[in-house]
């Protein structure tokens, strides 16, 4: 029996919270229980600053041999050349790149925040904004897609040093050959950070930035669904992804200022424990299984963007490719903010997050958007029919967002469905 029993009872609603509703938040999933367990496990008591076999501590031979795993499963799952697992978060691998790759007051490029863009990719109240100068991108009015005719302007003009591309709102593909292209032009290093579609691309259903960048990025807990972290990786080209054979010194240069960037410049003591979650969460991607979850996500998110557009709502960039969908309430309810939509949604256990479309007149507090994801409702068991089910409960809350008997009837819905989706063994 724990001794802490506040602290218990917290874990034990939000348990409760988690499974009664219906998690929609993009960049959410729910680890399995293997994942669970390692995370839980006593390598949290190691500490082990260094990498496998050059550490400043003793004692670390047997976690050696998980974060070796970790890499070498990583390396895998992505084809890459080289990775490390050590990053505490996706935004703590971002800026393990910058430190490698720039100086303080260098040009960098980003897509803009308010597009769809991340705050670690030149947010001026990141240290990405702070410490770097960061020019940006946009997506287009008409189309919401990746303006690369914008980008590539912009690099010709302002010579970045380092050009990022991904997204924490961008349901589309990306043209990661134009990208390189432009980078290799002006002479910049090309960044990916895939943290939101990774699964989908580590189960080969999007194409693989390992190929095309000379770095990538990601989380591991969203479409991934591992613990929450982050990694970098290399791919086997650092060059030139069509043909030039890299010399292998060129990325071991590189791959040395990596590690070191993320210890000791940015980070103290690795986290074993998460890193030992997060080879049995890559072990878990390298799995026949994965690839059919992989799939299911995308056709939810398929089956619920049409749903969606069905019923007469606007979506950028029209639907999408991947897990995401960014749905925009302005031309349907142009009095309702993302905040009020979010609110009310949560209120009927329905789990989203509000969020800024393109070309917003509203502020990020309030926004004119939702962002809604399907990989922690797929990772549930749900199909198809459910995305049908769950457009009609979101569409009567945004049409009662203050109107507390619908959003009651709704919630009651909401927990009886999910009363048959299980979510972990214990
Ligand atoms: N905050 C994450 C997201 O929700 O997309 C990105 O880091």
């Amino acid at each position: 029996m724990e001794k802490d029993k506040l602290i218990f009872d917290i874990i034990e609603r939000e348990h409760q919270r988690q499974k009664k509703g219906i998690e929609l938040i993009a960049s959410e999933n729910f680890v399995s229980d293997d994942v669970m367990r390692a995370m839980g496990s006593c390598l949290t008591n190691k500490y082990a600053e260094g990498y496998p076999g050059h550490r400043y501590y003793g004692g670390c031979q047997v976690v050696d041999e998980a974060e070796t795993i970790a890499i070498e499963r990583l390396k895998k799952l992505f084809g890459a050349e080289w990775a490390n697992v050590q990053p505490h978060s996706g935004a703590q691998a971002n800026m393990a790149v910058f430190m490698a790759v720039l100086k303080p007051g260098d040009k960098f490029m980003g897509l803009n925040l308010s597009h769809g863009g991340h705050l670690s990719h030149g947010s001026p109240v990141n240290f990405s904004g702070l410490v770097f100068q960061p020019v940006e991108y946009n997506v287009t009015r008409d189309t919401n897609l990746i303006d690369y005719d914008m980008m590539e302007e912009v690099a010709r003009r302002e010579r970045p040093k380092l050009i990022v591309g991904g997204a924490s709102a961008y349901s589309r593909e990306w043209d990661y050959a134009r990208i390189r292209k432009i980078a290799d032009e002006i002479g910049a290093i090309f960044m990916f950070d895939m943290a939101h579609p990774a699964g989908l691309i580590a189960a080969g259903l999007l194409d693989n930035p390992v190929k095309y960048a000379h770095i990538v990025t990601s989380t591991t807990h969203k479409t991934l669904r591992g613990p929450r972290g982050g990694v970098i990786m290399m791919g086997k080209d650092f060059d030139n992804p069509w043909g030039k054979t890299t010399p292998k010194g060129v990325i071991r240069k590189m791959s040395s200022l990596l590690d070191s960037a993320v210890f000791p410049g940015v980070q103290g003591g690795p986290l074993e424990h998460v890193i030992a979650a997060k080879a049995v969460a890559f072990g878990e991607a390298l799995q026949p299984e994965f690839r059919t979850y992989q799939q299911q996500v995308k056709t939810n998110a398929a089956a619920m963007a049409q749903a969606f557009l069905d019923k007469g709502y606007q979506i950028a960039s029209g639907g999408t490719d991947n897990h995401c969908i960014l749905l925009d309430l302005r031309s349907k309810f142009p009095e309702l903010t993302g905040k009020l939509a979010e609110k009310a949604l949560v209120d009927a256990d329905i789990t989203a997050n509000k969020y800024m479309v393109p070309f917003d007149s509203r502020s990020p507090f309030l926004t004119s958007g939702i962002r809604l994801g399907t990989p922690a409702i797929t990772t549930r068991g749900a199909k198809e029919p459910l995305m049908g089910e769950i457009v009609e409960m979101i569409d009567t809350v945004l049409h009662n967002p203050e109107n507390d008997a619908v959003i009651k009837s709704v919630r009651e819905k909401v927990n009886a469905i999910m009363a048959g989706y299980p979510m972990f063994a214990w």
